[in-house]
């Protein structure tokens, strides 16, 4: 039987959104979630949680997961791992040796507040997010490749995925390595995850939308990059604090260019500005990130199985 997928990026707790958007999608309403029209089903791309605090939809990291759990339970829905869930998860797990996986410093806990202020009992063992909420987001996949489309958080990376393979968190060795960044693994996943980071040329930096300075850039993965190229034709989104410095030679060889032939990919993550246009990045890559989490829409693409992406495909919250 042949699925549509509506496929949404980053919700981050914007359940108000979200039940827009589904109703637009033709999903019905019942209980807590939200029934797929035959045929369809949704597809999450991650980033479920973590709204700004202080957001317009109170609660609404709640509602989203359990929404999409029931989603996901029914068989209506597949929802990929974010980097804020992976985040979150290492943030309440501890190690061997007793201590956080994450470090519980400020500016982790200011990423992460969003939610603890919807589960303000997140330490107690006994308490819904540590007993429904972190054992089901530590079983959400990598990545998915499907029947004529492929699907990541951030970036479709063939050497990090077999890397990774078949192995999830219930393997707690792996668990474990993925904690750091400086294992193999925790490496694959940092990238599948929150894409690859270009260096800047020294002694440039910028400074990135949580107020950091950063002296790496996300880039458009999927190009080709020519020796010649400069770093503001491949930073995305489009940054102007960045301008038309060469690139290191040695970063090219980070790019993933994204063949032509290859079935459409579909990622979030990225943060496009509120007013991009609906459409991809190139006929078969496609960024559906539109700052839900800010002041931007909740995108869906509806893919009914084709090999080039449509803008017509694309619905939004407020249509
Ligand atoms: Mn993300």
């Amino acid at each position: 039987m042949k699925i549509n997928y509506d496929i949404i990026a980053d919700i981050h707790g914007r359940f108000d959104k979200l039940e827009a958007l589904m109703e637009g999608l033709g999903y019905e309403k019942r209980g807590d979630s939200f029934i797929a029209p035959a045929r369809h089903k949704a597809l999450f791309l991650g980033d479920l949680i973590d709204p700004k605090p202080g957001h317009e939809s109170p609660g609404g990291v709640r509602a989203t997961l359990q929404a999409v759990k029931a989603m996901c339970d029914r068989g209506d829905a597949l929802c990929l791992m974010g980097n804020h869930e992976l985040n979150a998860i290492y943030f309440h797990s501890k190690g061997p040796d007793g201590k956080y996986l994450r470090v519980r410093g400020s500016k982790n806990i200011a990423m992460h507040q969003g939610s603890l202020d919807d589960f303000p009992d997140y330490d107690d063992p006994m308490s819904e997010w540590q007993q429904v909420w972190i054992p089901w987001m530590k079983r959400l996949p990598f990545f998915l490749e499907l029947e004529g489309l492929r699907a990541v958080h951030a970036c479709w990376h063939p050497e990090m995925i077999a890397r990774i393979g078949q192995r999830n968190f219930d393997d707690l060795a792996f668990f474990f390595a993925a904690a750091n960044k400086a294992h193999l693994e925790g490496e694959a996943l940092e990238i599948l995850l929150k894409g690859i980071e270009v260096p800047l040329p020294h002694p440039h930096s910028l400074v990135d939308h949580t107020g950091s300075v950063r002296r790496q850039f996300r880039a458009r993965w999927w190009e080709r990059v020519e020796k010649n190229a400069v770093c503001s034709e491949l930073v995305f989104p489009a940054n102007d604090q960045i301008f038309d410095w060469p690139i290191a030679e040695e970063a090219i060889s980070q790019f993933l260019p994204y063949p032509e032939s290859e079935p459409p990919v579909f990622f979030g993550h990225y943060l496009k500005p509120a007013h991009s246009p609906l459409e991809p990045e190139k006929a078969n890559v496609a960024c559906l990130d539109h700052a839900a989490a800010k002041d931007g829409p909740l995108v869906a693409y509806s893919w009914r199985g084709e090999a080039q992406i449509n803008p017509q495909h694309y619905i939004t919250h407020e249509s």
